[in-house]
């Protein structure tokens, strides 16, 4: 009975296979594209993510179910067979452990969260499914592309996005639901009452681990497309700090760490501000802190950007780099305190950049450089892999 319903249920093979393909593709792609995502207006990339997700795993489902006596029968083995066996447990693994983030698991291993393990068997997938595709390859038949064909492979598509909405209910209605919409789970969050200096992982995105640097001999230079350079020293940048991050916190801020907007940000003169602002880790954690530092926009003031300016570049003591726009950057902060504490070394001392809206490999820890420039810069990319390596 069951097994009839499933069977009217399947699109035809084909249909499966490329639907497989695409959805392996548009996971991927989302998954990638979220990691820049830090904004509730990017929230739906992580929706069409889960949804397809869970569609991949009904299609997987009846992909493995068709293929399985060729695959339990050696007899039926081919040259490929082993490497399509690896792709399928990859398949398979990547989304159960997508499943078991999202559900309020985690099982670290080796450093890796269980997010970074899903994140790296789903790039694993890439070239297995491009070596299975030149092995297995069957173009797209006219025939499967009908409209009962099209329908089923809807109704996979329809049922990943609701399976995805239960999975959400099911996670509220378990008490689990503390994730962001990015997925990320909270550490050391502002609302628990010991939000002191820093209670949070120090994390690197690849491999930067500089010797910490000495606060004396640190300058801080504004430079590039402005009208005077400026030479900052860890005075100047931590009167600031001081002036904003000491004694009584500032007040009444939303900590919301959902919110678009930056949370609140408080200037008390001379380039002194706080923030409230969320550092959402890829690997899946979140911490909402209140950053005490210099804004950039006062920096910029006073170096003088040229009109021209298109962005700004965070540059670190390790070479490990990142632009904003010059609009945003204006609103971020180069914080020295974190909490009412100066930032431990771990954290990006004497400075690291705090940009609301953007994921924490972004937040440039021990700036060194503020380059006003008139391009952006993609190499940043790959600079920001490699710069821990000599
Ligand atoms: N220079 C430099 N800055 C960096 C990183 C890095 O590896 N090098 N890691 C980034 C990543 S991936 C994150 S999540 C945050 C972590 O900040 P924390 O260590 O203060 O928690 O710093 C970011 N800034
Ligand atoms: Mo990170």
């Amino acid at each position: 009975m069951l097994r009839s319903v499933l069977a009217a249920l399947t699109p035809p093979p084909r249909v499966v296979d490329w639907a497989l393909a695409a959805g392996v593709a548009v996971a991927v792609g989302s998954g990638l594209a979220s990691f820049t995502t830090g904004t509730r207006s990017g929230a739906w990339l992580f929706w069409l993510h889960a949804a397809v997700g869970l569609s991949l795993a009904a299609l997987l489902a009846a992909k493995l179910w068709r293929v399985r006596r060729r695959v339990v029968d050696r007899a039926g083995w081919d040259a490929a067979t082993p490497l399509s066996v690896l792709q399928a447990a990859v398949a398979v693994a990547a989304v159960a452990t997508g499943l078991f983030w999202v559900l309020g698991g985690n099982v670290p291993l080796w450093g890796w969260t269980t997010l970074n393990l899903h994140v790296g068997l789903g790039l694993l997938l890439v070239p297995l499914v491009v070596v299975h595709l030149r092995a297995r390859y069957h173009s797209p038949r006219r025939v499967d592309a009908d409209r009962r064909a099209a329908l089923k492979t809807g109704a996979v598509l329809v049922g990943g996005a609701v399976a995805w909405r239960a999975s959400e209910t099911a996670d509220r209605l378990l008490g689990g639901a503390d994730r962001r919409f990015t997925g990320s789970k909270p550490v050391g969050d502002l609302s628990a009452a010991d939000t002191r200096g820093g209670d949070f992982p120090v994390t690197s995105w690849v491999a930067d681990d500089p010797d910490p640097v000495d606060r004396d001999a640190w300058t801080l230079t504004v430079a590039g497309a402005v009208d005077a350079e400026l030479a900052l020293g860890v005075d100047d940048v931590d009167r600031a700090g001081n002036a904003a991050g000491g004694g009584d916190e500032a007040a009444g801020a939303d900590a919301s760490a959902d919110s678009d907007e930056p949370a609140d940000d408080e200037t008390a003169g001379g380039g002194a501000a706080t923030l409230d602002a969320t550092l959402d880790c890829t690997s899946g954690w979140y911490t909402v802190q209140r950053w005490g530092g210099v804004r950039v926009g006062d920096l910029l003031d006073r170096a003088g950007v040229a009109d021209d300016a298109r962005f700004v570049r965070f540059v670190s003591v390790t070479g490990y780099r990142w632009s904003l726009p010059v609009a945003e950057a204006r609103e971020a902060l180069l914080a020295t305190h974190v909490g009412g504490d100066e930032l431990s070394h771990g954290h990006g001392a004497p400075a690291r950049l705090v940009a609301p809206g953007r994921r924490g490999f972004q937040w440039v820890k021990w700036v060194e450089r503020v380059e006003v420039r008139r391009r952006g810069d993609p190499a940043q990319w790959l600079v920001t892999l490699i710069s821990g390596f000599d």
